[in-house]
């Protein structure tokens, strides 16, 4: 399975350091860490592809590439996430949503095949043991906040464009999972 994850625009924030990071030649502060995790907790054999519109455009060779999408977004994120999953599903592709703007904005999101809310450390394993059995559900909805130590290992990213690395550096790892190899070839 070919799973390719992205992270829309943000607009200007007050955190994005936009203009700040053009004098150092970057284009982003931080990774995203929701899809860095979610990336984290799919099933070993699957390839991974990252895509991060704060850094680089979305191809429309990305997505024929992916069997399924994962999207985040916070909710200043809203119409690049509308124009990024309306591409993906003109395209044909299974599209699943998660994050902070999904998981506190219900009611008003894009048309997706399925809805994460809260954070995915258990739903996330169910929805792949359903999609292996053709039972993938609409909505999946965390029923609590799971232990911290059911956190995975988030995965390192190296991107030239990316001034910081705010993943914490006891659950880094650098031997398998999401390679930001787009970003490194940059
Ligand atoms: C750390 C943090 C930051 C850091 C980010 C560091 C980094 N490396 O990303 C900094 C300080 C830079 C930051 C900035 C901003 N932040 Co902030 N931030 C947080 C904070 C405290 C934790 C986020 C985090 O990294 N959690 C750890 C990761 C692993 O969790 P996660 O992203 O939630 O992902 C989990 C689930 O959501 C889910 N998930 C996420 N994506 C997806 C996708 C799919 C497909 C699936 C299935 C599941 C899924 O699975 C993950 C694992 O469980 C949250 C508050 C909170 N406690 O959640 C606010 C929060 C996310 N931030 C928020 C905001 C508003 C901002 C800013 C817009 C503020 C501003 N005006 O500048 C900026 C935007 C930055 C930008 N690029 O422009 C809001 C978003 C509100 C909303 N509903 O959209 C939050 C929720 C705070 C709040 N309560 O208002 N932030």
């Amino acid at each position: 399975m070919r799973a390719l994850l992205i992270n829309p625009e943000f607009p200007d924030t007050y955190w994005s350091f936009r203009h700040a990071l053009s004098f150092d030649g970057k284009r982003s502060a931080y990774p995203p860490l929701g899809l860095l995790t979610v990336s984290a907790l799919l099933p070993r054999t699957w390839e991974r592809r990252l895509v991060d519109l704060e850094v680089r455009r979305l191809k429309g060779s990305d997505i024929e590439w992916a069997d399924i999408i994962f999207v985040t977004a916070m909710l200043v994120q809203q119409e690049s996430l509308r124009r990024v999953v309306a591409r993906c599903k003109a395209r044909g592709k299974r599209v699943v949503l998660g994050g902070p703007y999904v998981s506190t904005s219900t009611e008003n999101l894009p048309e997706a095949d399925h809805i994460f809310i809260g954070e995915a450390e258990t739903t996330l394993p169910q929805f792949v043991k359903d999609l292996e059995r053709g039972e993938a559900k609409h909505f999946y909805q965390a029923a609590e906040r799971p232990p911290l130590a059911a956190t995975p290992r988030q995965e390192s990213l190296e991107c030239p464009a990316r001034a910081g690395d705010a993943a914490p550096h006891d659950r880094r790892e650098d031997g398998r999972g999401t390679r930001d190899r787009d970003h490194r070839s940059a």
